[in-house]
């Protein structure tokens, strides 16, 4: 091989073994292999100076030596890459023991809670949910639980209706948001005719009302619902009783006044002793020893048939009560407000 050959390799190759960061190699790759003026270069073009019966043996030595310190830059290239990647590494390991962020977790708003509250009670006395629409038609809101138009007792459920025309008219009343969970009483009976039936059906209601510490104009309800062969007030008072020891404390008694809805027969008013001073009268039972829990009765015989039972072979039980003023009750919250008012202060005390 030519001498000048041989030099170029061995400078090349101790020079690129003394390159020892990403600068360094790349002034080498200059030096060595730039097609301009890089001394491999260099060494191709005097190729052309030689005369014609050198010229293979000495191109054969020039691609030999190129390809040479071509595999050594490849390799030294890794090495150097490899030696930087682990000093990166360890100069800037983690440091397990600092503290993590907290993740900000939700929670469930404190009516979902008692919602799922409730529905772990009844589950347990055989109550499935059932599922009623928001928006309903005036005669499954009033007219099916016997309460017709014109009758007094809507009053008490004074609410908002709902258009489907683009022009709404004050008279078009066929729609309305619904004031009470009882009209899914008729949805399920009409379903279910004639299996027996007992669930609950939890949801919003609406009404036209004034917004006040107690009084929301959307606020949940729970209505609950037996249907079946020699049903009796018993039982409704039973399962309330049950209902009230398990919600609010075993040793719970639990009273009845009679009522008046349009849908039950006989109505009543189920109230148990109050939470706060045991039944010896507070501020909370306004001295009473009582707090109302729900709204209830049988089955009125129209609404029975109205939802395909016959009333002679068919009796039940119905009560309705309301979520957030027991809620009020059961955490001394004293606006109701509290609960729509989407204010973190609040709802983060609970859960
Ligand atoms: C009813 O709505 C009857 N449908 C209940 C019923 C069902 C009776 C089945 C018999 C058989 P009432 O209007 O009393 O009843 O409402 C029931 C509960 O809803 C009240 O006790 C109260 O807890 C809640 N409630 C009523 N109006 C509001 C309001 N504006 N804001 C918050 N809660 C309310």
């Amino acid at each position: 091989m030519h001498e000048n050959l041989v030099a170029l390799r061995e400078a090349a190759l101790s020079e690129l073994a003394a390159a020892v960061d990403a600068e360094a190699l790349e002034a080498w790759r200059i030096k060595y292999l730039s097609r301009k003026g890089g001394a491999l270069s260099e060494a191709v073009k005097a190729l052309a100076a030689l005369p014609r019966e050198e010229r293979p043996v000495y191109g054969q030595a020039v691609n030999a030596v190129k390809a040479a310190i071509e595999a050594a830059f490849a390799k030294r290239q890794e090495q150097l890459k490899a030696a930087a990647l682990e000093a990166e590494l360890s100069g800037s390991a983690i440091d397990v023991t600092l503290p993590g962020r907290k993740p900000s977790l939700g929670r469930l708003h404190v009516t979902t809670q008692n919602l799922r509250q409730l529905y772990a009670i009844f589950a347990e006395m055989g109550f499935q949910v059932y599922d009623a629409p928001d928006v309903e038609t005036d005669d499954y809101n009033f007219g099916l639980l016997n309460i017709p138009p014109y009758h007094p007792a809507r009053d008490m459920w004074d609410t908002f209706w709902v258009s489907q025309s683009a022009t709404p008219q004050p008279t078009e009343r066929s729609l309305v948001m619904r004031t009470h969970t009882s009209p899914g009483q008729i949805r399920v009976m009409r379903e279910r005719c004639p299996e027996p039936i007992r669930v609950i059906l939890p949801g919003k209601c609406y009404r036209y009302e004034q917004i006040t510490a107690r009084s929301e104009h959307q606020f949940y309800q729970m209505e609950g619902l037996a249907v079946g062969k020699n049903i009796r007030m018993t039982d409704l008072i039973g399962t309330l009783q049950q209902f009230a020891r398990r919600m609010y404390g075993a040793g719970r008694r639990l009273r009845v006044r009679g009522s008046y809805f349009p849908f039950t027969e006989p109505s009543i008013e189920a109230d148990m002793d109050c939470i706060l001073c045991g039944g010896k009268g507070c501020g909370v039972c306004k001295y009473t020893g009582w707090l109302e829990i729900a709204g209830a009765g049988m089955v009125h015989p129209v609404v029975l048939r109205n939802g395909g039972y016959d009333p002679d072979i068919y009796s039940g039980f119905a009560f309705g009560m309301g979520v957030e003023r027991p809620a009020m009750l059961k955490y001394k919250i004293n606006d109701i407000r509290y609960f729509y008012g989407n204010d973190l202060r609040f709802l983060e005390q609970f859960g």
